[in-house]
């Protein structure tokens, strides 16, 4: 055996032929285009169907390399899955600008009409694992990473227009109420109703969820948002608070509930499925991007704060204003590298386009690079799919899987040696920012003319559904009395007519 093994390697060393390249470029695989297998560190391996034993019946020995590695590789094949926005799907096309707005940004990649900038998009459920059914109520995550001429931008939102609380803090909590009880697994209304018994501020965020947009029929079918607000800088220094709104050419559809479990129950990946399957039929799915602004001067004008994350901007005051169109035209090539890996922060923003004093936004631009790290480990904008696609250099030093190639002896900065400088100063919001430090909610909560004018707008059977939905939830028998009429105070102050039609078909008084 060892003889046998012994003429083979000098076989090998004889016959391999060397891939003419730098020893220490990064390359993927596929490059190496090698005609036999290999080990990682690039031995041939001359039988991969058996193990190595002594005699043809005996023990396994430790040594054979390859299927050490081989285990051992695929018991490392999973990397911590996101706790929120586990289950995604992603695709790739580009961002054309077909509207000048160039007078409200410098961005680059929105310096006028025509200009096109590759994205890479991923879509997503909230709450559920990797490999649950995509049909469930929940929000869906649209996140749009665009790589820009200077830098990436990371448009990370949903598909409803507000959330379900404006301050960070709550997230957490928010998510451990909305995710299964720890105890037996299973996602439960009385833990959600319990929770956000607590913050009328979620009603409205709930019209939309409990709504029909709450199923979304698939990922093409459904609207995205920037959901919080942003601020957009021109040239000049002059700042506006923006709202991004991404809306598809081919409408919004919803699985009503029957619809919702036939589908899920013969198909668990059908949005995912369906994105794939549209691209490869050269059925390419595309969205408008519309924008809403606000100038800071006029923020106290309104009857909501225009950076309570919890607030729609109404469009007959604030209308949608064109930008430009998203298509995705090229299905990934990997759905670990560009799904599993693929990871995006709301903190990743281009020179023109600027965060604003929303909480959650501010939470958010922590939490996500964060989550990132943990999962991927602190060089995971290396990765292709993260990687800006301009040319990008800072000192920022080694750590796990550092696998960018260098051979500078000047790591610091500044240095005489080193001629990389600063950028040119772009624009950041000019606002004067000052206050004693507090912690405090925020002045205009007006937690329930939206909610209720939304209601409102409906059709009679829109309505009943979500009667029918929110009767259901409010039924589950550890719904306390006092949770239940809670709920039906905050509908009735929506909705006196909603509150009390909750009321009635659940037996109890509204107590307002
Ligand atoms: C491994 O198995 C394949 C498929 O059964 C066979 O064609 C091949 O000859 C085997 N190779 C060795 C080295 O045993
Ligand atoms: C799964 O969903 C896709 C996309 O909607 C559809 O084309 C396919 O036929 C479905 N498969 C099953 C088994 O229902
Ligand atoms: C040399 C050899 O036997 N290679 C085999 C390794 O395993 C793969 C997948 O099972 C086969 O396709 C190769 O023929």
């Amino acid at each position: 055996m060892r003889c046998h093994l012994l003429n083979l390697i000098l076989f090998f060393q004889h016959t391999f032929s060397y891939v003419a390249m730098d020893p220490y470029k990064y390359r993927p695989s596929s490059a190496f285009n090698s005609p036999f297998w290999t080990t990682n560190s690039g031995a041939p391996v001359w039988n991969n169907n058996s193990s190595l034993t002594v005699g043809a019946r005996g023990p396994i020995l430790l040594e054979d390399y390859h299927l050490v590695e081989k285990l051992a590789n695929f018991d490392r094949e999973r990397i911590p899955e996101r706790v929120v926005h586990a289950r995604g799907a992603s695709a790739k096309g580009f961002f054309e600008v077909t509207h000048d707005i160039s007078h409200l940004t410098c961005a680059d990649f929105l310096r006028a009409p025509g200009v096109q900038t590759p994205v890479i998009v991923r879509f997503s459920t909230v709450i559920h694992e990797r490999g649950s059914p995509e049909t469930l109520r929940d929000p869906r995550g649209f996140a749009v990473k665009f790589y820009t001429r200077e830098g990436n931008f990371d448009l990370v939102g949903n598909n409803l227009p507000v959330f379900f609380v404006r301050d960070g803090m709550k997230f957490p909590d928010m998510v451990h109420a909305l995710k299964p009880n720890p105890k037996n697994h299973i996602q439960e209304s009385w833990r959600i109703l319990d929770f956000f018994s607590h913050f009328p501020e979620s009603l409205h965020m709930f019209t939309f969820l409990f709504d029909d947009l709450g199923v979304p029929q698939d990922y093409r079918h459904m609207d995205g948002f920037g959901v919080n607000t942003y601020t957009l800088i021109n040239k000049a220094g002059k700042a506006v608070y923006v709202k991004f709104h991404w809306k598809p050419v081919c409408g919004v559809k919803c699985l009503l509930e029957e619809d919702a479990i036939k589908v899920g129950g013969a198909n668990h990946s059908h949005a995912t499925q369906d994105l794939y399957d549209s691209i490869a039929a050269g059925n390419y799915p595309e969205w408008k991007l519309f924008i809403q602004t606000i100038d800071p001067e006029h923020e106290d004008k309104f009857d909501f704060d225009p950076l309570d994350v919890t607030k729609t901007w109404p469009e007959d005051i604030i209308p949608l204003q064109p930008v430009g169109r998203l298509v995705l035209n090229k299905n990934i090539d990997n759905f670990f590298a560009e799904n599993e890996q693929l990871a995006f922060c709301p903190a990743i923003v281009v020179p023109g386009v600027y965060y604003s004093d929303d909480k959650m936004l501010q939470t958010r631009i922590f939490s996500y690079a964060d989550s990132q790290r943990h999962r991927l480990g602190p060089n995971y904008l290396q990765l292709p799919a993260n990687a800006p696609k301009c040319a990008h250099h800072n000192n920022h030093h080694e750590g796990f899987m550092n696998f960018m190639h260098r051979d500078e002896e000047v790591n610091y900065f500044p240095s005489r040696y080193d001629s990389v400088r600063h950028a040119e100063k772009f624009p950041i919001p000019p606002a004067i920012c000052t206050g004693r430090r507090e912690k405090c909610g925020i002045e205009k909560e007006n937690n329930f003319k939206q909610p209720g004018e939304r209601y409102r707008s409906w059709a009679p059977d829109r309505q009943d559904r979500f009667i029918r939905r929110w009767v259901d939830a409010l039924s589950d028998p550890r719904v306390t009395h006092e949770i239940r009429s809670v709920w039906i105070s905050y509908w009735s102050q929506a909705d006196r007519s909603l509150g009390q039609k909750i009321a009635s078909h659940l037996n109890t008084r509204p107590n307002i």
